[in-house]
């Protein structure tokens, strides 16, 4: 089998390629010249009806190459490697592909083993190419004819079992150098090439014998090689027709082969006649590969279609068969589990979901089953109401059996089955257990009362109250009921007054505690937030907010009208103060204060203006009618001044606005200087700013005392103003 298949495939190969022609010969019997100059005849329509097309640009430029050589009148150089040539053949509508290798003729001779023999040896047509001259010496003609020998052997060895022999023809090349009696190829070959005839004749019923010039005459010699070579082939258009002859004689062979194969070789025969059919369009050969395989299409349709009716008639036999013993179990089933609707039930709807295709032939049988499955749903709920009645009543008279749990089982009885019928004797069954019930409770509740009233006053409220919480669930309704409730309210109104108690003594204890204050407070709400002293709460917090606010800017205060000078610590005061309070009321002045210490901490320049003073009498010379006074300043050691001079006046109004900015930062020494100008200048006060007043700029920005003598300025340096804290 695997070798048929091997087989089939081989040829359907060879059926479908390009087709291999070998063109074997020695070097020096004409095979390039012989391809060249088919190609220019034959593409020149100088063969009539044949006509050979190079099939891809590497033929196309090789042979062009080869043509314009011969027709200057060069001859061609040996050829080296192996070059393939490419061509389409047409001949009275046939039209084959032909891949042909042009080669060093050495290759070929006797005991070498060259790539090109396995070329050789897998083609599908050769010609055996002898050239005339070699005829005429014994020793090559012998040798010629023992090369193709060995080519034929490897034809016979490599021959497929059962295909038909290659075709291979004898051509006598150069057949101009022959004498010109046309019977004289007949005769050469016959004394010359008997043995490649004989050969030929005995193996191969395909073959050919033709003689062929591809020039007509010798080139010219080098020394006339000048003038362009005109040449006068004869005799090139049979070789063609013999191959498209007997390619098509071996085409045929090869597809009847294929198809007496045995074995399905369907796709691969649709495959080869397609590329017979493109080879030989119309031949009487090719409808009848054609009809052939549209027989065998139809045959194998036929086959398949009654294989598939075979296959669906027996799967449908065998569902019918599944379903069948399926439904007859299940019947079975129900007769033995008569008592057993649920089981029943059960397994009806296992048998639906296992046999799918049950009703697909009996459309009427799934009406059968709804119903039937419907009269099991009905039994199975009288079924389960008659038990559950028979329960109920069992529970009922059993005097042990909790009432409660009869009770409960009385109401989902009623609701599973709605339809029950509510007559009289049913009211009476119903009043007696809900009696029964009832007294139960009532004896339960009181139970409860008494561990209530056991656990009294010593029990935690938050326990009591829980307790209190469940028996008011639990008993709902029943007598005690008001009582708990009532209980239940007095011991939430006194853990409500134990934790405002608690919050309101540890406000009194420790008022600067703010944060935990709040939190007292706050867990108060959050506890009862409708608890009676839940506006208290409310109250209260507001107050700690507004306490704790106060507190902590009355810091801030007291410290910066201390110490103004001491910026460091006013700066962790107003900043720890406005992280607790952003929102604060004082927060603005504790910003203000902030600005303030940075301002005056970096060197700042401030218009001085020297107002008016106040002096006392002794200041002046006794003899004088008052004083002369004027005013120089010295910030930093810096001297701006000194004012204009009031002539003779106590109370001098200078209005002197120092020319130069005053430059002054936080820590600087201010140093006045008061001179009386009388006939000899005399200092009437010299005051120097020290330690204790750090922000001497306040002495520029209003009243300055020495003794009982007193100046006033006015400057645009400010301090900041503090908010009344109460
Ligand atoms: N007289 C004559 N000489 C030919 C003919 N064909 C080829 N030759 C000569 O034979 C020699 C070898 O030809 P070439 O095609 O190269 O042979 P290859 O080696 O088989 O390819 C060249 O000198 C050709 O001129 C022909 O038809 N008649
Ligand atoms: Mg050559």
């Amino acid at each position: 089998m695997k070798r048929t298949q091997t087989l089939a495939v081989s040829l359907a190969e060879r059926l479908c390629r390009p087709q291999r022609i070998g063109v074997f010969g020695h070097r020096g019997v004409g095979k390039t010249t012989l391809l060249t100059m088919l190609y220019r005849e034959a593409v020149g329509g100088r063969l009539p009806e044949l006509r050979l097309a190079a099939a891809d640009a590497r033929t196309a430029d090789y042979l062009s190459d080869k043509v314009l050589q011969l027709e200057a009148g060069h001859p061609l150089p040996a050829t080296l490697g192996e070059t393939e040539l490419r061509f389409h053949l047409y001949y009275r509508g046939v039209r084959l592909d032909l891949l042909f290798k042009d080669y060093q003729g050495e290759h070929v001779a006797l005991g070498r083993e060259e790539p090109i023999r396995d070329f050789l040896r897998d083609c599908d047509a050769v010609w055996l190419c002898l050239d005339a001259p070699v005829a005429e010496a014994p020793g090559p003609c012998l040798q010629a004819q023992q090369e193709v020998e060995q080519i034929v052997e490897d034809y016979l060895v490599a021959q497929l079992p059962g295909t038909p022999p290659r075709p291979m023809a004898l051509a006598l090349t150069k057949a101009d150098l022959l004498p010109s009696d046309p019977s004289s190829v007949n005769e050469v070959i016959n004394r010359h090439f008997r043995m490649t005839r004989h050969t030929l004749e005995l193996h191969c019923p395909q073959h050919g014998l033709f003689a062929v010039s591809s020039l007509g005459g010798p080139m010219p010699t080098a020394s006339e090689s000048v003038k362009p070579f005109a040449p006068r082939p004869v005799g090139l258009a049979t070789p063609l027709i013999w191959l498209v002859e007997s390619l098509q004689t071996q085409d045929e062979a090869r597809l009847n082969q294929l198809w007496n194969l045995p074995g399905n070789h369907v796709p691969l025969l649709e495959r080869c006649v397609a590329s017979f059919a493109r080879r030989y369009p119309g031949t009487p050969a090719t409808v009848a590969f054609q009809r052939r395989l549209r027989e065998l299409r139809q045959k194998r349709l036929r086959r398949r279609t009654f294989a598939g009716a075979v296959a669906a008639a027996c799967m449908l036999l065998s569902l019918w068969t599944y379903d069948a013993l399926g439904q007859q179990r299940a019947s079975r089933f129900e007769a033995a589990n008569a008592g057993d609707p649920v089981a029943v039930r059960q397994n009806w709807l296992s048998y639906q979901t296992w046999h799918p295709t049950r009703n697909l032939l009996r459309p009427s049988a799934a009406q059968v089953e709804r119903q039937r499955l419907r009269e099991l749903d009905e039994r199975i709920h009288a079924k389960q109401y008659a038990d559950r009645l028979a329960e109920l009543r069992h529970h009922a008279n059993d005097p042990d059996a909790d009432a409660e749990t009869v009770w409960q089982e009385l109401q989902s009885f009623h609701r599973d089955f709605p339809e029950h019928d509510v007559d009289s004797a049913w009211q009476h069954f119903r009043a007696a257990l809900k009696e029964r019930r009832d007294a139960e409770r009532e004896r339960r509740a009181e139970q409860a009362f008494a561990e209530l009233e056991r656990t009294g006053e010593q029990g935690a409220l938050s326990a009591r109250i829980e307790q209190a919480d469940r028996f008011l669930r639990d008993f709902a309704g029943t007598m005690r009921e008001s009582e708990v409730r009532r209980r239940r309210a007095a011991c939430l109104l006194r853990l409500d007054e134990r934790d405002i108690e608690s919050a309101r003594a540890y406000s009194a204890g420790q008022p600067l505690n703010f944060q935990t204050r709040r939190e007292r407070y706050q867990r108060y709400l959050e506890r009862h937030p409708d608890g009676a002293f839940a506006k208290e709460a409310n109250e209260a917090l507001k107050n700690i907010d507004a306490d704790w606010d106060k507190h902590d800017f009355r810091a801030v205060r007291d410290h910066f009208q201390a110490n103004p000078g001491d910026v460091k610590e006013l700066q962790v005061r107003c900043r720890s103060y406005l992280a607790v309070h952003p929102q604060g009321r004082f927060r603005d002045s504790a910003r203000d204060v902030l600005r303030w210490t940075e301002r005056v901490t970096q060197p700042g320049e401030y218009r001085v203006v020297l107002k008016s003073g106040s002096f006392d009498r002794k200041v002046a010379y006794f003899f004088s009618r008052g004083p002369s006074l004027s005013v120089e300043i010295e910030v930093n050691g810096v001297r701006y001044g000194p004012s204009n001079i009031v002539a003779r006046n106590y109370q001098p109004e200078w209005n002197y606005e120092f020319p130069r900015r005053v430059r002054w930062k936080l820590g600087d020494t201010v140093r006045i200087v008061i001179t009386d100008n009388y006939y000899w200048n005399r200092r009437v006060a010299d005051i120097s700013s020290d330690q204790s007043e750090p922000v001497s700029m306040r002495w520029l920005s209003g009243e300055v005392n020495s003794g009982t003598n007193s100046l006033t300025f006015e400057s645009d340096f400010t301090m900041p103003t503090m908010p009344k804290i109460e």
